[in-house]
């Protein structure tokens, strides 16, 4: 370590010398500091200077200072120029920024806007994974409130534009669709082959988002049609999942559903419907919002042929095969409305 306060002779320097000791014993510090020690020594000798000419009389005389104060001057500067030395040769022997290397002065520098955490990329339909650029269809999460974690759904993301959440497909007859209220609220099947999605579900997903629905059906004979609503509702479980479908009708299927127009929905152990004298799940199986009774029903028995001698209680849809026939195959689903320039 360094020895302790210099033994200068030049009181008042000492004095100021003594002020800086502390510097011997700490890293933190710098030629800057040394030079503040000798910057108030020479104010020191300025100030004697001075102090020394104008104590003079008139006319003045020339002032010199004596010549032991000159030496104790020069013997307190080579303390100085030593302390700098023994500085620098600690930094060096541990490893430190050389005292000579003058505090660097902090660079201006622009302060970045802070970048807020980028928000998780939330998809509330296949329509919004569409838009992602995901354009192959398949099984997908998204996020239908008040649900926090995913649902997954399959998007259909080739016909007529794609972006489509399929909420019913028949397509072999692999799956019981003859089910209970609770199991139609819940969804049943598989999103891979035959499913319903679930009323409570397909509830949610149509309550606040105006969504038009497509319902694409395969005879026997592989003619497909379909049947497309510009919008599409189903009420929630204290209405018991009524039926709201309106806006435009396209498609070469012909429109056997408006006629359920404003029913709930029906199965065997719930019956909803508008005959007071039938239970028309029972009679027509599987799952419908039924009135009085139907026109369509595409929840009903697998036929595995298409037409059948018992009426009406195949996967039927009147418009296109008539109500002896049940289709090959089915699916329904649901797109948000496009936003047109003429809703803006
Ligand atoms: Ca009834």
């Amino acid at each position: 370590m360094f020895p302790g306060p210099f033994n200068a002779t030049y009181s008042t320097l000492e004095k100021r010398l003594e002020n800086y000791t502390p510097l011997l014993h700490t890293t933190e510090f710098s030629i800057g500091s040394a030079v503040v020690i000798m910057a108030r020594f020479f104010i020191l000798l300025v100030v004697a200077f001075f102090g020394c000419v104008y104590a003079q009389p008139t006319p003045p005389v020339e002032c010199e200072l004596p010549n032991n104060v000159l030496a104790d001057i020069r013997e307190t500067k080579a303390k100085i120029a030593t302390l700098i030395t023994k500085l620098r040769t600690y930094a060096i022997t541990n490893g430190l920024p050389l005292p000579t290397e003058a505090a660097a002065v902090p660079e201006v520098t622009t302060i970045k806007t802070p970048t807020l955490a980028p928000e998780p990329v939330v998809f509330k339909t296949c329509k919004d994974i569409l838009d992602a650029g995901y354009t192959t269809s398949g099984t997908y999460g998204i996020i239908v409130e008040p649900l926090e974690a995913p649902v997954p759904v399959f998007c259909d993301m080739t016909t007529d534009q794609g972006g489509w959440i399929v909420i019913q497909r028949r397509v072999d007859g692999s799956v019981d669709f003859n089910r209970t209220y609770a199991e139609y609220a819940d969804g049943f099947g598989t999103l891979s082959g035959e499913f319903w999605l679930g009323n409570d579900l397909i509830s949610a997903l149509t309550k606040d988002t105006t969504m038009e629905m497509r319902i694409d059906m395969t005879d026997f004979d592989d003619v497909t049609v379909f049947a497309k609503y510009g919008k599409f509702l189903v009420d929630g479980a204290n209405k018991y999942y009524r039926l709201n479908v309106g806006g435009e009708f396209q498609g070469d299927a012909g429109n056997s559903l408006s006629y359920h127009q404003r029913s709930p929905f029906s199965t065997f152990d719930s019956d909803n419907d508008a005959s007071p004298s039938r239970n028309c799940a029972l009679r027509h199986t599987g799952g419908w919002w039924f009135k009085n009774c139907m026109r369509s029903n595409l929840n009903g028995f697998y036929f595995p042929d298409g037409p059948h001698e018992s009426y009406a209680d195949g996967i039927e849809w009147s418009r296109f095969r008539g109500l002896k026939y049940s289709l090959k195959s089915t699916e329904m689903k649901i797109r948000p409305v496009a936003v047109t320039d003429n809703d803006i």
